[in-house]
């Protein structure tokens, strides 16, 4: 069977992945929520077209949105995700022992049910008693929530439709006050190559919020360009794994030394941050 999923991932750039078979394609609300299996990166999820995670490399991407945040708080206890009802973000946040509570918001229970179903592998933690599933728009959670959580994780999908307002300086603002007087924020901040424009505005306005913000980097092989970015702001603790921590067990990516190397910005994204030529 030679059937191809297409993705326009950038001005005449696509990528194709080979499909052995459709899992499930559920219209919601909000988008067209689709799993496949593929012949090289294993289960997929895509909303609209778009490549949200895979089998294969989900492991990177979550990993490095997860660990660098809660590896920078001495001690996470109270953590909220926006967005990632594939739950492989709260499958990570659980690896750190000092989780109490992970409340994980997404607008879309659709994508919560269809990962449980066919996203075993990446769902699996999400029935653990210090989940909280609240399927719900996470700016309008966050807009009513006051220093209630230790570290914020925004798993969100592009700048597109529910999304956009989470790419903001209002919802930065609405995060902050949610967050503990030491809280740390963390959220995916797609392609520097690409979106180079996106990453220049929030840097800019993440930096007018909070007082370190830093922009990380890893490869996550089926995202436009594979480069990807992340953006961190830290109230009170220093960007870098907080001092006496150990490795996190379990992890195919991320460790300490990764941590600190993902920080290293090469030149062209430098330009994109306020801090970086300083
Ligand atoms: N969040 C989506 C990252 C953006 C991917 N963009 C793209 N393929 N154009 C991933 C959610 C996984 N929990």
């Amino acid at each position: 069977m030679d059937v191809w999923f297409t993705e326009n991932q950038a001005a005449g750039l696509r990528i194709s992945i080979q499909v052995k078979d459709v899992l499930a394609r559920v219209k919601t609300p909000y988008q067209e929520v689709v799993v496949t299996d593929t012949v090289g990166f294993g289960r997929m999820l895509t909303l609209d077209d778009v490549v949200q995670t895979t089998e294969r490399d989900e492991f990177i991407y979550h990993e490095m949105l997860c660990h660098v945040p809660m590896c920078s708080h001495p001690n996470p206890r109270r953590v909220l995700i926006i967005g990632g009802g594939d739950g492989g973000a709260v499958r990570e946040v659980l690896r750190h022992e000092t989780v109490e509570k992970c409340d994980l918001v997404e607008i879309d229970g659709e994508v919560v049910a269809q990962s449980r179903k066919h996203l075993p592998s990446i769902s699996g933690m999400l029935d653990d008693p210090r989940v909280r599933v609240i399927i719900d728009d996470g700016i309008k959670y966050a807009a009513g929530i006051r220093s209630e959580y230790d570290v914020i994780i925004i798993d969100s999908t592009d700048p597109i439709g529910a999304a956009v307002g989470l790419f903001s300086r209002t919802f930065y603002e609405a995060a902050f006050k949610a967050l503990a007087e030491d809280g740390v924020f963390a959220a995916q901040t797609e392609s520097p190559f690409f979106n180079s424009d996106l990453i220049r505005r929030i840097s800019r306005d993440m930096t007018a919020v909070f007082p370190n913000v830093g922009l990380y980097l890893a490869c996550v092989p089926t995202y436009p360009g594979g480069l990807w970015s992340f953006t961190i702001g830290s109230k009170k603790y220093d960007l870098q794994p907080a001092a006496g921590l150990r490795d996190i067990h379990g992890t195919r990516y991320y460790n300490h030394a990764v941590h600190r190397a993902a920080f290293a910005l090469p030149e062209f994204v430098r330009d994109l941050v306020p801090w970086g030529k300083a």
